[in-house]
């Protein structure tokens, strides 16, 4: 973690809304938004950049990324919170889409499916590796291997899943549909160690952090109280601290998140 980074989430005082948005539909000027963060925070080489963002997940060692636990989604909302803070260091107002993967319409949406963008390198379609990042020596860009895109999963599997009103098993059958979602992108998002390193890894997460936020909208489901302390280490925040986003500055975009519907 960062010598600057904002103090625990619990502390701050209340402030707007930032609305995340579903990638397919980003205006023009938020995609070139995202863009320019993402491009700012790759040129940056010190643990407010990219590559040091994208290492807390995976390689380098520690792997601290929690899985297979009752703390993947607390552990993941509490990253996305402060990698969403540092692009918002780059560009003011700036926040992470989420990939709607249950339409089938598309696969990789798409911001992230091409090479290029208005003419320049689309950060958001592949990203370097650092040295110590690779999983495989070999591997200094991140690569993809998408499946087509009717095996994605679909809206009756996360309807499914929203019905579900015991937490732990909520959590648990997210972090499989999680997973597979992971294998069906491919190349560096099928390998744990450095999944954070290709760009749609945020947007990924974004969803199954959307997915636990309705899940809570309908629910109005808590955690287990004996998790509430918990730390989510290396960032300063408890499970507490996870469970309004509200309290943490921002929001689902609001038509989607009023409709508690699984459609982005
Ligand atoms: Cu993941």
């Amino acid at each position: 973690m960062s010598g600057s980074s904002p103090p625990a989430a619990a502390t701050l005082a209340p402030r707007a809304l930032r609305h995340r948005r579903s990638a397919r539909r980003l205006t023009v000027k938020q995609r070139a938004d995202l863009r320019s963060a993402i491009t700012a925070a790759q040129g940056i080489s010190d643990d407010r950049g990219y590559q040091a963002w994208a290492g807390i997940h995976g390689l380098p060692l520690p792997i601290s990324c929690v899985h297979g636990s009752e703390l993947f989604l607390p552990w993941h909302r509490a990253y996305l919170y402060f990698f969403e803070k540092a692009l918002q260091d780059q560009v003011p107002g700036v926040t992470l889409p989420w990939w709607d993967w249950t339409n089938h319409a598309e696969g990789i949406p798409g911001p992230y499916g091409t090479r290029r963008a208005e003419g320049k390198t689309n950060p958001l379609y592949d990203s370097p590796i650092q040295p110590s990042g690779r999983n495989n020596p070999r591997h200094a860009r991140t690569v993809r291997d998408p499946g087509s895109p009717g095996e994605l999963p679909s809206t009756q599997t996360v309807e499914r899943l929203l019905a579900n009103r015991d937490y732990l098993t909520f959590q648990g059958e997210l972090e499989n549909i999680h997973g597979g979602v992971h294998v069906w992108v491919g190349g560096t998002m099928g390998e744990v160690p450095s999944a954070a390193y290709d760009p749609i890894f945020w947007a990924h997460h974004c969803m199954i952090d959307r997915l636990w936020y309705l899940w809570q909208l309908r629910h109005g489901g808590s955690v287990p109280a004996s998790q509430l302390n918990r730390a989510l280490a290396p960032f300063p925040m408890t499970v507490r601290d996870t469970l309004d986003i509200t309290q943490l500055g921002y929001d689902y975009a609001a038509s989607t998140a009023a409709a508690k519907g699984p459609n982005g």
